[in-house]
């Protein structure tokens, strides 16, 4: 997400695979067997639940596990991201610009006592403790690929429950036709808020329909764990069809609005990041191509193995149905 540079070769440290294989293949097997319907009334035991729980924690926070999601499209079965690698390769210029500079510097980011404030056309609008909010809805693990503009992607299972469930409980307006995300921007703490990179605090947005779809998933953990600070504790966005730059991290606000708001990369460079930001190989970024990617773990600089990039980042069955008739090219 760089104006100066594009991703270049970070070298990252070779680590064993966090998540066991044997563990991941029970997960996948269970998944087929759900999805051909066989599984039913056996696997809603103890047992089941157990199996299910895909992911083995890395130990390193406090657990937070999730029941494998039954939403369409949550579940990809391609291999998960090195944990180490996930938490040391980040976007998150609140604190530095360099990929290696989150997890150096966000341990000053205070993540308690947190509170997200509702606000807007709502008829419920109010302050969610974060404890609260964690509890809100069921935690659920779901597999996302978060693909970055920037041409990397990670495939990361994603601790949370679907943003529709508290947006339901607040009950917008009729007149809310979009939902913003503010995220901290805190001087004392992220030692680039102040710096002019961007016009903070940093800010994102989707339509209603987007907000509302099973898939936008109002994220608490990753691993089996809660976030890491460098990932955007306590709390953040996850839009798996979307460029990462629209998975807002941190976010103390969500407001709901009637026209669509500004946010904090088409405010600095509208040419290159629209409102939409759908994942398309098809309409490329003005200074590179966004046809292939490159998967976080699979090698860097000369050695890196590229990828397709697939529509809506693979989830095109899922969401394709809410750009119907849209000018794509026009709305990026
Ligand atoms: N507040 C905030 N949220 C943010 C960013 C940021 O700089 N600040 N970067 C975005 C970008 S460009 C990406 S690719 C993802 C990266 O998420 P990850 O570090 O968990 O992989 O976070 C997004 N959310
Ligand atoms: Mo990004």
């Amino acid at each position: 997400m760089l104006i100066h540079s594009t991703d270049k070769g970070f070298v990252h440290p070779r680590s064993s695979e966090i998540t066991p294989r044997s563990a991941y293949e029970g997960r996948r097997d269970l998944l087929k067997l759900l999805a051909s319907g066989v599984a039913g009334a056996a696997l809603a035991g103890w047992a089941g639940r157990e199996a299910l729980a895909g992911v083995q924690a890395p130990g390193k926070l406090a657990a937070l596990p999730g029941a494998a999601s039954s939403v369409a499209g949550a579940n990809t079965m391609e291999k998960l991201t090195d944990y180490k690698d996930a938490t040391s390769y980040n976007n998150y210029y609140e604190f530095g610009t360099d990929k290696g500079d989150p997890v150096k510097n966000a341990h000053t980011l205070k993540t308690r006592p947190w509170t997200v404030e509702v606000e807007g056309l709502v008829k419920k609008p109010g302050k969610y403790g974060i404890e609260d909010l964690i509890k809100l809805s069921a935690q659920e693990e779901r597999i996302y690929r978060l693909r970055c503009v920037e041409g990397w992607s990670m495939v990361i299972p994603w601790v949370g429950y679907s943003l529709a469930e508290l947006i339901k409980k607040v009950e917008p307006q009729g007149n809310a036709k979009y939902v913003e995300f503010v995220t901290l921007a805190d001087p004392k703490t992220m030692p680039f808020v102040g710096s002019r990179i961007l016009d903070w605090p940093y800010t994102e947005g989707l339509r209603m329909d987007e907000a509302m779809h099973p898939l936008t998933l109002l994220t608490f953990g990753m691993y089996g764990e809660v976030l890491p600070n460098q990932n955007g504790a306590p709390v953040r966005i996850v839009v798996p069809w979307k460029y990462g730059f629209k998975s807002a991290k941190s976010i103390v606000k969500i407001r709901f609005v009637e026209k669509e708001p500004g946010t904090a990369w088409n405010k600095a460079a509208a040419n290159e990041y629209g409102f939409y930001s759908n994942v398309n190989p098809e309409v490329d970024h003005p200074r590179w191509s966004q046809a292939t990617e490159r998967r976080i773990g699979d090698g860097s600089g000369l050695f890196a193995k590229r990828n397709k990039t697939l529509m809506f980042n693979g989830y095109e069955a899922q969401v394709g149905q809410l750009y119907a008739g849209m000018n794509l090219k026009k709305f990026y």
